[in-house]
């Protein structure tokens, strides 16, 4: 075992000061302590994980890549702290110094490469396989603009850049020799060679430089570190100063361009595909380098290329890194001179894809003029696949033309990705149970018809170590005092916390817990919202991006609707509520700005009013982002999961809230179906359509929610109020949009078509039921506990086992 040194420690950090910024400890800054206690802690973990790929190497392990466009990875240097099990030594070194630790953790900027759901799971997925002892890489992209930072600036989100790196990043680490080069445009030539083969030369191409930095990800206490590498492009070409040829000058100064346009910038769409051409950019770009890295890495040690589905496994997170599957085939064909199906087998027991929506806006299409054009040899490629695969539907399918129109990867002048996926792959997986069964029955049927062994679920986990250990420190030592503290690795052992749940006396001590962070998380929106709340209220919270398919509208509508009742009769029996949103929209989102916007509103109204004598707050958390998300859950008693049924994949944030013992009030859709068979239907409150329903309806051209407007009074009144001025007197058209959007279908839409109208009283209900249950405070807290003790198989501890055991197959290397 590699252990912090305290002595070292501690004269490292002085060191470093001085040597970084010429200062002693008592003169230099708090930004200044963190990079000091950051590099000084590296020293160990750089120690850990040379000795980590010393056994790699030497046990000659198979390797899963996880190639993804995001890594959302939060802050890094508390998790190190804990993942290291140096707590105890740090705090004893700060002490000494005169630091304190929280206020050095917050010197760090996130780490935001990442929209949401898919970039965090990824980050999780890392931290469980260095804990389990899975040799792995995280492939993915060092964009130099993460996650735009928000702003809520008069009620509205303002995009900030967030240029992360500004101070420079301390665990990362820069691997100039590992760099590869990738080619972009031009055209192909095919020759012949000296052994009468054809070869394929890409000609006139430009190119880039990707030179990876490597970032450690430190398995839990176990000695093992794995590496996240994200590349990052240079220029391949200095200018050569002596050339006057134009040709050479132009090209150089293209390339130069090239070269710093790839990684500046996350597109922040979620769910969303805009279609724009830097981005296929960006996806070649980092695919191609991490593919022939990992096959020269491969060969380094090995000397047949027919073997490397033995030693290397991709995992594609998404369909964003499917050019995979083509640039591997190209790799083998054109520099390994493989024959096509030599080369096709490798591939397609090396390829796995994971599917992570069904929102049909959010399926890649590149347009094939655009795809040929920058990929001129790997379009070459995807044809051949394309046309062996429809040789296969017709085989299969004689003169059925409509099997060829949905399965087909190239089809009207467009590249279709997830078809391209799936047929390239040996395993295609989807996030939750209910939403793999949607793509074997409805939208991926064909292909699950076609190929069934190859579809399995992996139902989504996070990590308790950041979710629980991290952000909730009071919680966690309670239950390690309670159960001791196997569930950091193992964390079914949660459910011995189910002894405790009758216990009053272990009841209180879990509510008083809860109490602690709500104060926390309240001080946190005084300084930041200048609003109080009252800690006694219910916190109700909603965070996640903001999606219509998530429903932050039918919150806010149902908080507008108890609002008129208590205007109406301030006497009725209400139990204060603090309603808590956070989310950031796509910059170029209209609708989900305005829901922002209206939220605030609402909020600014209600917050002012003193009539209703502060049952209500409504609060916007600024920036949501993983670092303030931690101090939310730890804090929520209500955890608000509302998508229409169907829409959401897994979600993952409403297993953050359970392991914090949150109740969810949610729909039977992603994962809250499976977390509602394991804490029970008594511990959670459930409303609103199946996804069968909602599924049907759509089937049948949506349905009409004219009627309940015109028949629910408490309906129209709220929703008049989005064109009355009622919360934007100076603007009452503002939220004409909102409105309509309810109430008339238009070219592209059906009217309402999240079903908020339809779901809206089963969810009124639905609160009613969380007010009542929170007048019995012991019937509550033992909900809450059991929401804590039930969230054992949300462990993506338990998900990246069940990838190793039916699709990676990798094997566990053993703590020294
Ligand atoms: C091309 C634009 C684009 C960008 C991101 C399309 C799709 C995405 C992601 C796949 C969206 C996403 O993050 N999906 C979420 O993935 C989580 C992890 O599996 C799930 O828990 C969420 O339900 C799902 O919305």
């Amino acid at each position: 075992m590699i252990e912090l040194n305290k002595k070292e420690f501690k004269e490292n950090i002085i060191e470093y000061l001085k040597l970084f910024y010429r200062k002693n400890i008592d003169e230099a800054t708090n930004q200044q302590l963190f990079h000091a206690i950051a590099y000084s802690l590296k020293n160990t973990i750089i120690e850990q994980w040379m000795a980590t790929h010393k056994t790699y190497e030497e046990k000659d392990v198979k390797t899963v890549y996880y190639l993804s466009m995001e890594f959302l990875m939060g802050r890094a240097l508390g998790n190190n702290i804990i993942n290291l099990k140096a707590e105890k030594v740090v705090r004893e070194v700060l002490d000494e110094l005169g630091i304190d630790l929280e206020d050095i953790e917050e010197e760090e900027t996130d780490p935001a490469l990442g929209n949401g759901g898919l970039g965090r799971l990824a980050a999780c997925f890392l931290d469980s396989l260095s804990t389990l002892g899975y040799p792995a890489y995280g492939c993915g992209i060092r964009y130099k603009y993460g996650m735009f930072k928000q702003k809520i600036i008069d009620g509205y989100q303002v995009e900030v850049p967030d240029y992360w790196l500004e101070e420079g990043y301390p665990f990362e680490i820069k691997r100039p020799e590992y760099a590869k080069e990738v080619k972009f445009g031009g055209y192909v030539r095919m020759i012949r060679d000296e052994q009468g083969r054809d070869r394929f030369i890409q000609e006139n191409y430009q190119s880039v430089k990707a030179v990876p930095y490597d970032i450690p990800i430190v398995g839990y206490g176990n000695n093992i570190v794995n590496t996240l590498r994200i590349w990052d492009a240079e220029a391949i070409n200095t200018f050569n100063l002596e050339s006057f040829d134009k040709g050479d000058y132009q090209k150089a100064v293209e390339q130069e361009n090239l070269a710093r346009i790839i990684c500046e910038v996350l597109y922040p769409n979620d769910n969303h595909y805009a279609g724009k051409e830097l981005r296929l950019k960006q996806q070649y770009f980092f695919v191609s380098a991490s593919i022939q890295r990992a096959v020269s890495k491969y060969m380094e040690k090995h000397n047949n290329i027919k073997n490397l589905p033995e030693k290397v496994c991709f995992q594609l997170n998404d369909t964003h890194p499917t050019v995979a599957a083509a640039e591997l085939m190209r790799i083998l064909l054109d520099e390994y001179c493989l024959s096509w199906e030599e080369a096709w087998e490798i591939t397609n027991k090396t390829c796995a894809y994971t599917n992570h929506t069904i929102m049909s806006e959010a399926l890649e299409k590149w347009p094939i003029d655009l795809f040929s054009r920058l990929l001129p040899r790997i379009y070459q490629i995807v044809e051949e696949i394309n046309r062996r695969f429809v040789m296969d539907i017709k085989k299969r399918y004689p003169g059925n033309e409509s099997k060829i129109e949905k399965m087909a990867i190239l089809y009207q002048g467009q590249v279709r990705m997830a078809n391209l996926a799936i047929v390239a792959s040996f395993s295609v997986n989807g996030v939750a149970r209910l939403h793999t069964e949607i793509l074997k029955n409805q939208e991926l049927k064909d292909f699950y018809e076609m190929y069934p062994e190859r579809f399995n679920n992996k139902t989504n986990g996070i990590t308790q170590r950041r979710f629980l250990l991290h952000g909730n420190p009071l919680l966690a030592d309670w239950v390690t005092k309670k159960i001791g503290d196997q569930w950091i690795v193992n964390l079914p052992h949660i459910d011995k916390l189910t002894a405790f749940s009758e216990d009053p006396i272990s009841l209180r001590e879990f509510m008083d817990i809860k109490y602690h962070n709500k104060k926390r998380l309240a001080k946190y929106i005084k300084e930041h919202n200048q609003i109080d709340i009252d800690t006694n209220s219910i916190f109700d919270i909603q965070v996640k991006r903001l999606h219509e398919y998530k429903r932050q509208l039918l919150n806010i509508l149902h908080v507008m609707y108890l609002y008129n009742q208590l205007k109406k009769n301030p006497n009725m029996e209400f139990y204060p509520r603090t309603f808590i949103f956070g989310a950031k929209a796509s910059a170029g989102y209209e609708r989900a700005k305005s829901i922002i916007k209206l939220i605030n509103s609402v909020g600014a109204v209600i917050n002012e009013d003193t009539s209703i004598g502060n049952k209500i707050k409504v609060v916007f958390i600024e920036n949501y982002r993983v670092s303030n998300g931690e101090l939310l859950f730890a804090a929520a008693d209500v955890s608000e999961q509302i998508s229409t049924a169907s829409k959401e994949a897994s979600g993952t944030g409403n297993m953050k809230f359970m392991l914090n013992g949150a109740i969810t009030i949610g729909t039977m859709d992603g994962a809250n179906v499976e977390i509602v068979e394991e804490v029970g239907l008594e511990n959670a409150f459930i409303f609103g359509l199946s996804s069968d329903e909602v599924i049907n309806y759509e089937k049948n051209g949506g349905y009409n929610p004219q009627d309940i407007y015109h028949n629910d009074l408490g309906i129209k009144e709220v929703l008049d109020q989005l064109i009355n001025g009622f919360y934007t007197p100076e603007k009452p058209n503002l939220f004409k949009n909102i409105y309509d959007s309810l109430l008339y279908s238009n070219g592209y839409e059906k009217a309402d078509p999240y079903f908020i109208l339809k779901d809206f009283r089963t969810y009124e209900a639905a609160q009613k039921r969380v007010a009542e249950a929170y007048l019995d405070k012991e019937r509550w807290a033992k909900s809450a506990l059991l929401n804590t003790a039930k969230c054992g198989k949300f462990s993506s501890d338990r998900t990246i086992e069940e990838y190793v055991q039916d699709i990676w197959h990798l094997e566990k290397i053993e703590p020294k």
